[in-house]
C-alpha cells in the first residue's frame, strides 16, 4: 500500500485512498483497483514497457483517442460520459497521462462502476460488439492528429511471413531438426530478413508476451471460461508432441497460402486500402457492458493505432467464432461459427456504413481468414524460436495453439462464399 501511495501522490485523486487491491486478470500490465472515500474509485496500472517500448507515444495515442471520443459524446449531448470513454488523470508534475520514475511507467484512470465484461459470446452480444467496435472506428475516422504505431507493423502479414521464414531457416530451438526436417523447408523459406523481431528474446520473454494488454479497466464481473482465454495450465498433458511430418507440412501449408494472405499489404501499396485508427485487440472482453447488456465503453487501448479495418473485424471473429479457446487441443470441435460471424457483421456494417469503402467491405471475409492465419504464423514462429514471446504453460503449447488456429483458418476459408453473401445482405 505504501508503495502505491507513493505512486498515487503524483496524480490528483478526488478522495482519500482507503484500499488498493488487484484487479482483473492481466498478466502483463499490473492492474490495481484504488478504492477511495470519495465519489470515484480508480484503476492504477503499470504499463509494460518491455512490450510497449514507447510509452510516451502510447499514452499520447490514448489521450488523443479518448479526448476525441469524449468531445464527440459531449457534442451529441450524451450523459454519463465518464462511463462511456476512459478518463486518465494527468500527472501533477508533467501534465502527461502517466508518471515514471525512469524505470516503471504508471497511469491512473477513473474506474467505471457497475460494468461487466464477458469472455463467452452469444450472437446477441456479437451484434453489440460489432456495433461497438464499428462505432469506435467511426468516431475516430475524423481524428485530425496522426497516431503512432505502438508496436510497429503489428498486423503486417508480410512481416509475419518474413519472421516465419527466418525462424524456419534458423531453427533456433532445433525443433525442425529434431523432427527430421532438413534443408527442404528451410530452403523453401529462406532468403528474406525480418525487420522487426516479435520474438526478440530478452525483453519480450521477461514480459510474457501473452495476455499483455488485457484488463485495461478490469471492471471484471462474470468472467466465463471458454472462448477467449484458455492458457490456465490445465492442458499440461494435452500438448501432443509434433507428429511425423507435421512440422514440415505446417511450414508448406503456410507458405503455400502466404501470398494470398498478404493481400492487405498489396492493396495498401496500390492505394486501395487505407489505414485507419483501429483498436487492434478486439476481443469481446475488451468491451464494457452495463447491467442491462448495453455497450458502455471500449477498453484496453494500448494497441489503438493506424491499421486496416481488417484488424478489428478479423481479430474479434478469431476469438469469438472459435467454439473452443485458442489453445484448446480439441481441434475436431473447431468449426468457424457463422452465427457469430453474421451477427457481428450486421452490427459492424451498421455502424461503419458512413466510412467503409467497397474494397474494405468486400474483403471482410478475407479479414476473417487472415487473423487465424496470422495468429497461427505468429504462434508457430514462436514455437520454432523456442517460445520467447507468448507465455507457455507446457512445452508444446505454441504448437497446440498453431494447430488450433490453422484448423479455424481452414474452416473459415471453406466459408468465404457464405460470408460474402452475408456481407452483401447487410451492406
Ligand atoms: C496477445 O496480450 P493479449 O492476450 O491481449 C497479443 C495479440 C494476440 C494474442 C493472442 C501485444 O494479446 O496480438 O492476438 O496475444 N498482443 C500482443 O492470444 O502481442
Ligand atoms: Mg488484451
Amino acid at each position: 500500500m505504501e508503495k502505491y501511495l507513493d505512486i498515487l501522490k503524483h496524480f490528483t485523486l478526488e478522495g482519500g485512498v482507503v484500499a488498493v487491491e488487484p484487479l482483473g486478470n492481466g498478466l502483463i500490465n499490473d492492474t490495481l483497483l484504488v478504492r477511495t472515500d470519495g465519489l470515484s474509485d480508480y484503476v492504477l496500472q503499470r504499463i509494460n514497457n518491455a512490450i510497449f517500448k514507447d510509452v510516451d507515444l502510447l499514452q499520447r495515442n490514448i489521450d488523443l483517442v479518448t479526448g476525441h471520443i469524449r468531445r464527440k459524446l459531449l457534442a451529441a449531448g450524451e450523459g454519463d460520459v465518464d462511463r462511456k470513454v476512459l478518463r486518465f488523470l494527468p500527472c501533477a508534475e508533467t501534465g502527461k497521462s502517466y508518471w515514471t520514475d525512469g524505470q516503471a511507467f504508471w497511469r491512473v484512470s477513473v474506474f467505471i462502476k457497475d460494468a461487466f465484461t464477458y469472455d463467452l459470446v452469444t450472437p446477441e452480444y456479437s451484434y453489440f460488439a460489432g456495433l461497438g467496435f464499428g462505432r469506435f472506428e467511426a468516431m475516430l475516422s475524423d481524428i485530425p492528429e496522426t497516431l503512432g504505431e505502438t508496436i510497429p507493423d503489428f498486423h503486417n502479414m508480410e512481416l509475419r511471413a518474413r519472421q516465419l521464414k527466418e525462424a524456419v531457416a534458423a531453427d533456433m530451438a532445433g525443433r525442425l531438426r529434431a523432427a527430421g526436417v532438413g534443408g527442404v523447408a528451410a530452403k523453401e523459406a529462406d532468403g528474406e530478413e525480418s525487420g522487426f523481431a516479435e520474438n526478440g528474446g530478452g525483453a519480450a520473454k521477461e514480459a510474457d508476451g501473452e495476455k499483455s494488454v488485457c484488463a485495461e479497466n478490469g471492471s471484471v464481473a462474470t468472467k466465463e471460461a471458454g472462448v477467449a482465454d484458455g492458457s490456465d495450465g490445465t492442458l499440461a498433458e494435452a500438448g501432443e508432441a509434433a507428429r511425423p511430418g507435421e512440422l514440415a507440412s505446417l511450414v508448406s501449408e503456410m507458405l503455400e497460402h502466404m501470398e494470398e494472405m498478404c493481400l492487405a499489404e498489396r492493396l495498401h501499396r496500390e492505394g486501395k486500402l487505407p489505414k485507419r485508427i483501429c483498436h487492434c485487440d478486439t476481443k469481446v472482453n475488451n468491451m464494457l457492458f452495463d447491467a442491462e447488456g448495453k455497450i458502455l465503453c471500449i477498453i484496453d487501448l494500448d494497441t489503438v493505432m493506424p491499421s486496416y479495418v481488417f484488424s478489428d473485424f478479423g481479430d474479434f471473429l478469431r476469438t469469438a467464432a472459435n467454439p473452443v479457446a485458442e489453445d484448446s487441443p480439441e481441434v475436431e470441435k473447431i468449426d468457424f461459427r457463422m452465427d457469430i460471424f453474421s451477427s457481428f457483421a450486421q452490427g459492424y456494417l451498421e455502424s461503419t456504413a458512413g466510412f467503409l469503402t467497397p474494397v474494405e467491405r468486400e474483403n471482410l471475409p478475407y479479414a476473417a481468414c487472415l487473423f487465424p492465419f496470422m495468429q497461427a504464423v505468429r504462434f508457430f514462429t514462436d514455437y520454432l524460436n523456442g517460445d520467447t514471446y507468448y507465455r507457455i504453460a507446457y512445452p508444446e503449447h505454441n504448437l497446440v495453439r498453431t494447430r488450433n488456429q490453422m484448423a479455424l483458418w481452414r474452416s473459415a476459408m471453406s466459408k468465404r462464399a457464405e460470408m460474402s453473401a452475408i456481407i452483401r445482405k447487410y451492406a
